[in-house]
């Protein structure tokens, strides 16, 4: 059996690591894991859980060190014969560490693009609120103005994205990120990757994971994302 492979990517919000994460599930087959996805899926079911999260999300708050690890390490669990890769956790020293005492990640990529740019996507960006599928006017627009790909529903804008809000978190993720970024530099599994394009940035990250997971990206098996 292939040995199993374990990453995580980090970046402040907007840097695309929901874009980039994608595209390693497809290209590699690894099992892709956001957490922002599985937050947004408790708010829809609109459980007891999915509320109070809701009151920290709409915020673009970091919700609660303890709810994330009880949201996220089982489901790991679950995926104990699977090589899998983390999107947006861990995101605190303490998820970091919880994450730790299970498993010993293999590779994390840690995602630096500008403040501009983060700006520029971001004021760019419409969401359909019911399943949080994102769409960008100028890089992935929907294929009709205004509209969700799927359901055909309306999309709209989210307040947090507008400019004084984003500089407020990320600078809060500069902050709560640093001590998580030292710990996998000490652990000498940290990639970081600068710049503006996604799409320039793209094959470096495909080159790194062939070469770590010794694997071409046309023989990865079928991923099964969320
Ligand atoms: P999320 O869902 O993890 P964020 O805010 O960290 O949310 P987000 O918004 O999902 O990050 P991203 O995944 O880094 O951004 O980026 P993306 O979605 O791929 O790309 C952003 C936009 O730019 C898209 O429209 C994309 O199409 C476009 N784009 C990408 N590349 C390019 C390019 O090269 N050029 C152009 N022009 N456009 C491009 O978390 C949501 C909330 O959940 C909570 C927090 O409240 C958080 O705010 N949360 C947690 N709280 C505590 N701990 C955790 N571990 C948590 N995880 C989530
Ligand atoms: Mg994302």
């Amino acid at each position: 059996m292939a040995k199993l492979f374990r990453a995580a990517i980090m970046g402040p919000p907007g840097s695309g690591k929901g874009t980039i994460s994608k595209r390693i599930a497809q290209s590699f087959g690894l099992q892709y894991l956001s957490s922002g996805h599985f937050l947004r899926e408790g708010i829809a079911a609109k459980t007891e859980a999915g509320l109070l999260v809701k009151t920290y999300v709409d915020r673009s708050m970091l919700v609660p060190d303890h709810v994330m690890t009880s949201l996220m390490l089982p489901r790991l669990k679950q995926l104990s014969n699977h090589s899998w890769l983390l999107d947006g956790f861990p995101r605190t020293l303490e998820q970091a560490l919880a994450l730790n005492s299970l498993y010993q990640l293999d590779l994390v990529i840690s995602l630096n693009i500008p403040y501009e740019t983060l700006k520029e996507r971001l004021s760019d960006r419409w969401i359909h609120p019911a399943s949080g599928r994102v769409y960008n006017m100028g890089f992935n627009p929907p294929r009709l103005q205004g509209k969700d790909d799927i359901t055909g529903e309306p999309l709209i804008q989210h307040d947090d994205d507008k400019p004084e809000a984003l500089m407020a978190r990320l600078r809060q993720y500069k902050e709560v990120a640093k001590p998580v970024i030292d710990l996998y530099k000490s652990q000498g599994i940290l990639h970081p990757f600068s710049g503006t394009d996604t799409d320039r940035i793209w094959p470096y990250i495909n080159s790194l994971l062939s070469t770590k997971m010794d694997i071409q990206p046309s023989d990865a098996c079928q991923p099964q994302t969320p």
